[in-house]
């Protein structure tokens, strides 16, 4: 029992319990063991953090100026860097990742968040428009309360993927993490107060989707919504959110497609399948689900895939050799299993995995489930368009581009794809007709923090990234002077 923390709401600079007193289980998908209780928040709570954050807004941090902002967000930076193993450790714990990805991933990129954000608003620039006798200038305004809702994928990155371009750009903020991943989020809330910051400037309220989440999007003091969730929540997000017309960017769901040429590099192409498909468990939004290959070249790829998939180590994330952790939760393990039989029955041929491993006692309890490959997948089956964001790729075979492009163009998403290929020309061609908010040519979730992020159809709506964000945690407004 000692091993279970006690996690409080952040709310004005003070770590509280929720008003009435309810907690949840925080259970980890190592081993199924409670590892936490955090606070059952309800509108009170929420409307109690968001007053905090209104004060906070129109209070001394209205005063900083951005170079002040942008110190702070290199101090916050500093602090996760000088804590990586700890919030690794939690982060893995809590998550089911493998230690190696939080420590290689999530934690650098976290403090890369924040100092990304810092360089932004130093080297920001602002838009001048002559024209005769007049001139315009235009300038961002920060709007108020900023609503942040993230999921349990990448709980740190994403959270501070929100804090920092928000806080730039001289807002407060109300955070509600994952239910399932609070421990890193609470601890950053911990840390950020080390720092001389102003209390209520960031406010981190944990608890249910349906009561904290939704509490945080109907309050008519939040101006601006930042959601990264599954597409049915974004739904109810923004039925919500759009009557009130707050400022809302939303960050939904993927089903990818890895498109591989027979032209392509062939050994790059199954290593970057293999990465797209599984890494963090496939539980990434732009996992690259579907794998799309050439049939002339499509037996060997998919052996040569199906052998890699088989060498990956999966088990005990702690282990610094593990490939493959635990998947976020049992239940989640069980939606994702359910897929596989769908597959299985809609034609599919379980090519490996589709089973859990034996890991002995200690880890049997975790949520664990072998790199799955299904073969032989018509592409409009469910198993074959809907996200199972789990460890689970379909290959499936086309004869030309013409197809190619059909078969990946064929989902309601549109968030992400790879291409891969040697011919330049094809390179071109194909991205500029893929209805995705990305592309990748020749490899896969290669980052750059100025580009614009978001998804076309049901994988969401506006970008965040670079300017895109500082413009999405503002308003951009015009003074024009004549002359
Ligand atoms: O996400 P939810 P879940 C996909 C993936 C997964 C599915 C469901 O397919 O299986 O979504 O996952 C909060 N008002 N992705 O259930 O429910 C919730 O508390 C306001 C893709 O975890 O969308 C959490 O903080 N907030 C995705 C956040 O929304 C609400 C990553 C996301 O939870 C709410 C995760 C409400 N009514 C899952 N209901 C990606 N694109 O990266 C829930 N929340």
């Amino acid at each position: 029992m000692s091993d279970v923390k006690t996690i409080q709401n952040l709310i004005g600079g003070q770590e509280l319990d929720a008003i009435a007193g309810a907690t949840i289980e925080n259970t980890s998908p190592t081993r199924g063991q409670v590892i936490a209780r955090i606070p059952r928040s309800q509108k009170a709570d929420m409307a109690a953090a968001i007053s905090a954050a209104k004060t906070a807004f129109r209070g001394e941090w209205s005063q900083w100026s951005r170079l002040e902002r942008a110190d702070l967000l290199d101090a916050i930076a500093d602090k996760i860097d000088a804590h990586k193993d700890e919030l690794a450790k939690l982060e893995s714990l809590d998550n089911g990742k493998p230690i190696k990805l939080a420590l290689a991933v999530d934690i650098p990129r976290a403090a890369a968040n924040f100092r990304f954000f810092a360089g932004a608003i130093r080297h920001d620039k602002t838009d001048c428009h002559s024209m005769p006798g007049a001139i315009n200038y235009t300038v961002r305004k920060a709007i108020g309360v900023a609503g942040l809702i993230t999921p349990w994928n990448l709980p740190l990155y994403l959270l501070t993927w929100k804090i920092a371009p928000a806080l730039a750009m001289g807002n407060t903020v109300v955070a509600k993490p994952s239910e399932l991943t609070p421990m890193t989020a609470a601890r950053l809330g911990q840390l950020i107060h080390e720092l001389e910051i102003p209390p209520g400037v960031v406010n981190i309220v944990h608890g249910l989707g349906a009561e904290a989440g939704q509490a945080l999007v109907e309050h008519p003091d939040v101006s601006l919504i930042s959601f990264t969730g599954g597409t049915v929540t974004g739904r109810a997000v923004a039925a919500t959110a759009a009557p009130q017309f707050k400022k809302l960017s939303l960050e939904l769901g993927g089903k990818n497609p890895t498109i591989v040429f027979a032209d392509a590099n062939f050994d790059d192409a199954v290593e970057g399948s293999l990465r797209a498909g599984f890494l963090n468990q496939g539980q990434i939004c732009l996992c690259g689900s579907r794998i799309l290959v050439e049939e002339s070249i499509a037996d060997r790829f998919e052996a040569a895939l199906i052998a890699k998939a088989k060498e990956m180590k999966v088990g005990d994330p702690s282990n610094p050799k593990t490939d493959v952790g635990a998947l976020i939760s049992t239940a989640h393990r069980e939606k994702v299993e359910s897929y596989i039989e769908l597959g299985r029955k809609e034609g599919g041929t379980i090519a490996c995995g589709g089973n859990r491993p034996d890991l002995g006692d200690a880890l049997n309890s975790g949520a664990y489930l072998n790199p799955t490959i299904i073969t032989g997948l018509g592409s409009h089956c469910r198993a074959a368009t809907e996200e199972i964001f789990g460890p689970v790729v379909s290959v499936h075979r086309f004869k030309d581009e013409e197809e190619a492009l059909a078969m990946a163009n064929g989902v309601r998403y549109g968030l992400c794809a790879s291409v891969w290929t040697e011919n330049l020309s094809r390179a071109h061609r194909v991205s500029a007709k893929l209805d995705t908010g990305m592309v990748w040519v020749n490899t896969w979730l290669l980052r750059d923090l100025r580009v614009p992020f978001g998804g076309m159809k049901e994988s969401g709506v506006g970008r965040e990234g670079g300017r895109y964000s500082l413009e999405f945690f503002s308003e951009s407004r015009n003074i024009c002077i004549k002359l």
